[in-house]
């Protein structure tokens, strides 16, 4: 598509001749992106200079079958970009996705913080970037890990990044131990297995003798590392951070981002499995979803905390491994996040954009929480390495839409030409510019918090509480989340090699809950209770007892918060959901449009699945496309099967192993599954050889264990619907037993 039409803004902002706040132009970031898009269509090939290049297929030669010239400096140019396109990849959360967006804001933030974005109905620029932790670039989306949530708000008072996670605690207290926490999950140095996987001894070693990471470790083994789609998933800023409002008073914040379709995940099964069927899952699914209007949505929430509550709670506030039940702290919501538009290139904005926890404005400020200040350190440290030099801010998507102006200068692929001889303060040779705004005119300040102590090397004993939380999180879980949590430790630790770790890893569980534990060491024959040589926690001075482990004081800590469990949560629809409809020729015409009908109207994809890729015939002739063949993809890439009548569609379909399996992996999986006539039987025999309980009836127009049954298409979109929009039918797993 030619961008000629658009007319690029190369006007500097003002501060302050800027328009009122509230009226500038939400797609100003795209507006700033346009000068450095290049578009290649109806233009010809040019070398780097801009010159026309006759002929990039053959090298320069002497004669056609002589060697190749040094004198080709085409060719020179083209082997040197390439073998230059690499850099290094993130060290962490390599693998990610990003898209454009805007964020809105309702105007309660102003009540706690000066910040211009937060002002009622100002719309800010982001770029939010989605990422797994532990694998490479090329890993699958679909590890059970932590979710990296990052969003960049080019606000007209700056860039502010909200570095967070998919989770609201993480492993460790303090950022000194982030390289061993990373070395220990990342593939083993011998021989670089395993690939994005937790499963493995150095992991487990770690974590045994890191108490700190229990609570995380219940996080980690929960359906939370398994998210259906991005567009389903919270966010959390982590670390408590400070609010500044506009009279300089400072509160505590915890930040959310909550999903408008609801926080929803997959099975571990599922997972294995699509990461073999797809392992670009949710990237597909964000690219797609942005690209057919289905903009994913959030809302930001805080926390707030008032500064003399600071030690209401039983545990401190800067500890990143608690968080704050929303039982005793509400969440409130300050905006709505959206995202709208698909990167245009990959490399220039998903893999060169730059956050860093230090970029705030003004205010937002920190807290000491010693992971923070780490990080507050390492991020701008980490991207001079991956992109190159001090400059990275320049680069087009990282690019404030404030102005930039300052004395900093030179360094590799300096971008502005910064006119004058003034690069120094103070100056008179430049009339005293760039001027200082002091605290007055926009200044970012500082909070003045108190603080005074002794230089040490030490662990507040506010922090040594390591388990009261992972067990409120256990507690706070339903039955299926629950034996989920017990699964995913039992394949874990079964795929530790050393016996040492997997029983030390039993001991720390005990803390958590007996039951668990003796659950996990079941499965993995051991024998319980375990006792632990040495220290529970490595971190713990050593003259401290058991006892410290406890909360100092049991002043405000729920037993459960349902708030943690997914399941409990769950938000009805089917909005953006995806139905496999298993057909082939001869299928009857009026199911297929009926059940298309119906999951249009409500906002899901009906997506018509069948042995042979092009089209398929209907026994009226009617014809229609297919969508994907049969072993091109699984029940797993699915939310619900959809099966129409039609003797000879049914006939096909008996015959592939593929469909039978995609009936039973529905079913295993707990997810809803339809059927009309002749696919009724269909289903009963392939549950039938899948040695699934299942009889059947038919034109009972109602979920018999999450199974829609009729003999006419018109009549069953509608109770399917419902049953698909609980997600899942867990009773299918309570019941028949079945291992999800
Ligand atoms: Fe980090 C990247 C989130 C602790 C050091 N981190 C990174 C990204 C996310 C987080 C989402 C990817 C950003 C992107 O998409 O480009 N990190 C977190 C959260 C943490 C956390 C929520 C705990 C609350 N991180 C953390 C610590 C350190 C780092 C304690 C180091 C002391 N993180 C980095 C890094 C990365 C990074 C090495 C790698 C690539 C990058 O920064 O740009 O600096």
């Amino acid at each position: 598509m030619s961008k000629d039409a658009k007319q690029p803004s190369h006007k500097a902002v003002e501060i302050n001749n800027a328009p009122p706040i509230a009226e500038q132009p939400s797609n100003k970031k795209l507006d700033q992106l346009e000068p450095f898009t290049c578009d290649a269509d109806n233009q010809p090939l040019t070398s780097n200079q801009g010159v026309k290049v006759a002929d990039n297929q053959n090298s320069l030669k002497a004669g056609s079958r002589g060697p190749s010239l040094l004198e080709d400096h085409f060719l020179r140019e083209k082997i040197t970009s390439f073998d230059h396109e690499r850099i290094p990849e993130r060290v962490v959360h390599a693998r990610g996705v990003a898209a454009h967006g805007v964020f809105e804001s309702y105007g309660t933030g102003t009540a706690f913080s000066k910040a211009g974005f937060l002002a009622k109905g100002v719309k800010t620029p982001v770029f939010t970037r989605f990422s797994t932790v532990a694998g490479s670039r090329g890993s699958s989306d679909m590890a059970r890990d932590v979710r990296g949530f990052a969003v960049k708000f080019y606000t007209q008072e700056g860039v502010f990044d909200l570095v967070g996670n998919n989770m609201p605690v993480f492993f460790i207290q303090d950022a000194i131990k982030f390289p061993d926490l990373i070395h220990a999950v990342k593939p083993e140095p011998h021989n670089e297995i395993p690939q994005a996987a937790s499963a493995h001894d150095t992991f487990w070693d770690f974590v045994s003798l890191s108490t700190e990471a229990t609570h995380m470790i219940m996080w980690v083994m929960s359906d939370r590392a398994l998210p259906r789609s991005l567009r389903m998933m919270e966010g959390f800023g982590v670390h408590t951070f400070r609010l500044i409002d506009n009279k300089g008073v400072s509160r505590f914040v915890k930040f959310h981002w909550k999903p408008v379709l609801g926080a929803v995940s997959v099975l571990w099964d599922e997972a294995l499995k699509i990461s073999g069927k797809d392992p670009d899952f949710h990237r597909r699914d964000l690219f797609e979803s942005i690209e057919c209007g289905d903009f994913p949505e959030w809302e930001l929430g805080v926390q707030v905390i008032e500064e003399e509550d600071e030690f209401k709670f039983d545990f401190d506030l800067l500890d990143p491994t608690k968080l704050v039940p929303e039982e005793l702290v509400p969440i409130q919501m300050l905006g709505k996040m959206t995202l709208n538009r698909n990167v245009e290139n990959y490399f220039a904005e998903t893999e060169q954009v730059a956050f860093c926890i230090s970029h705030v404005v003004p205010g937002i400020d920190f807290t000491n929480d010693p992971l923070l200040q780490g990080r507050l350190f390492s991020y701008l440290d980490t991207q001079l390495k991956r992109l190159g030099g001090p400059n990275f801010h320049e680069l087009p998507i990282n690019k404030s839409l404030a102005p930039v102006r300052n004395n900093n200068r030179d360094g590799h692929m300096r971008q502005t030409v910064a006119a004058g001889i003034a690069s120094y303060e103070p100056n008179t040779t430049g009339g005293g510019c760039p001027f200082q705004s002091g605290a007055t005119k926009g200044g970012f300040t500082t909070f003045p918090a108190e603080t005074a102590g002794p230089k040490i090397r030490d662990r507040s004993k506010s922090f040594f509480d390591h388990f009261s939380q992972a067990t409120m999180f256990y507690n706070s879980q339903t039955d299926p989340e629950k034996e989920h949590i017990a699964a995913a430790l039992e394949f874990e630790l079964a795929k530790c090699e050393t016996p040492a770790i997997r029983e030390r890893m039993i001991g720390v569980l005990q803390h958590v809950d007996k039951d668990l534990a003796n659950a996990v060491a079941a499965e993995l024959g051991i024998q319980t209770p375990v006792k632990i040589d040495g220290p529970l926690n490595m971190q713990m001075p050593a003259d401290a007892d058991e006892k410290d482990y406890q909360p100092v004081t049991k002043k405000a800590q729920p037993a459960t918060s349902d708030a943690l469990s997914l399941i409990k949560n769950l938000k009805p629809g089917v909005v953006s959901r995806k139905v496999a409809i298993l057909a082939a020729d001869g299928f009857d015409a009026e199911d297929v449009k009926a059940i298309l009908k119906a999951l249009n109207a409500a906002g899901a994809h009906g997506k018509i699945v069948s042995p042979k890729a092009g089209m398929i015939k209907a026994t009226n002739g009617d014809q229609i496309k297919v969508d994907y063949r049969l072993r091109t993809v699984g029940s797993v890439l699915f939310d619900a099967l959809f099966i129409p009548g039609g003797k000879q569609s049914i006939d096909s379909l008996s015959k592939e192993a593929p469909a039978v399996l995609f009936v039973n992996e529905t079913y295993m999986h707990c997810k809803a599954i339809g059927g009309v006539a002749e696919g009724v039987d269909f289903i009963e025999n392939s549950l039938k050889k899948g040695g699934l309980p299942a009889k059947l009836p038919v034109d009972v127009m109602t979920a018999l264990n999450g199974v829609v049954t009729a003999s006419k298409g018109a009549s069953v979109a509608k109770p399917f619907i419902e049953v698909m929009s609980k997600h899942r039918i867990w009773d299918r797993a309570l019941k028949d037993e079945i291992v999800v």
